[in-house]
């Protein structure tokens, strides 16, 4: 039976790497993003198993309709979110910050909330894209840090309020991927975004589709709570410490 994954963000890195092997390996898809062209080009390129649909992750009041009119959905993958630009609280605007906390979390939580009744009949799973920075924090990154550390621990709770239902939450954590994230974090800054991957031989939008799929379609009684992934060139620094001169 074909089984249906309901993907966001899908107009680059994670989530189109993602919507073509769900559908390469036979799923269907329904991929949704900001930017019609670049829809436009997965759909034609994908043909007449993946659905796009156009919508903005802040747009929670079309979330229940969305839901309704997408059918039943085997699976949710909440991939859609960004990144602030990397600033000290102190120095940021509020504006962006806004954008990612609606993003990341407000949209998160209300588009997961109208798809639940269906994923619980469909005894189906969720799978949320969250990050290294969740559990590691660094500088300039409370925020999307802060955002990423909600959507692991909403994933965690998530599976308490579910229990009995066989409706499986999985919190996949990356560390750096090479995608577009960085250049959204500089404000479309290629040469900042290229200095940051450059010899650091970095995981790929490939790798976290693989891993993504690898979770969905492991047996129906076994749970990954939360998953996290480096690139062997990514490891911790230590503690900061301020001295008295
Ligand atoms: C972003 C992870 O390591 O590139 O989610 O900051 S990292």
């Amino acid at each position: 039976m074909t089984r249906t994954a309901f993907i966001t963000g899908t107009t680059a890195g994670i989530g189109e790497a993602a919507a073509r092997k769900f559908v390469n390996d036979g799923w269907q898809v329904i991929g949704t993003g900001r930017r019609a062209d670049r829809l436009d080009r997965l759909a034609s390129e994908l043909g007449s198993n993946f659905r796009a649909v156009e919508m903005d992750m802040r747009d929670t009041s079309s979330f229940d309709q969305l839901a309704k009119s997408s059918g039943p959905v085997d699976l949710l993958v909440n991939n859609a979110g960004l990144a602030p630009p990397m600033s000290g609280l102190q120095a940021a605007e509020q504006d962006p910050l806004d954008t990612v906390i609606e993003t990341n979390i407000t949209g998160l939580v209300a588009l997961t909330r109208a798809f639940l009744p269906g994923l619980i009949e469909a005894k189906g799973a969720i799978i949320n894209l969250s990050s290294v920075a969740a559990t590691y924090p660094y500088k300039g990154g409370a925020v999307y840090a802060g955002s990423k550390a909600f959507v692991r621990q909403f994933s965690l709770g998530l599976r308490c309020d579910l229990a009995g239902t066989g409706v499986r939450v999985t919190s996949i954590e990356p560390g750096m991927v090479e995608t577009e994230f960085t250049l959204v974090r500089t404000g479309g800054d290629q040469a900042a975004s290229d200095a940051l991957y450059n010899g650091a031989d970095p995981m790929t939008a490939q790798d976290i589709a693989d891993t993504i799929f690898y979770v969905a379609t492991l047996p129906a009684h076994l749970n990954i709570n939360a998953l996290e992934l480096m690139p062997v060139s990514q490891s911790w620094a230590g503690f900061a410490v301020e001295r008295k001169a």
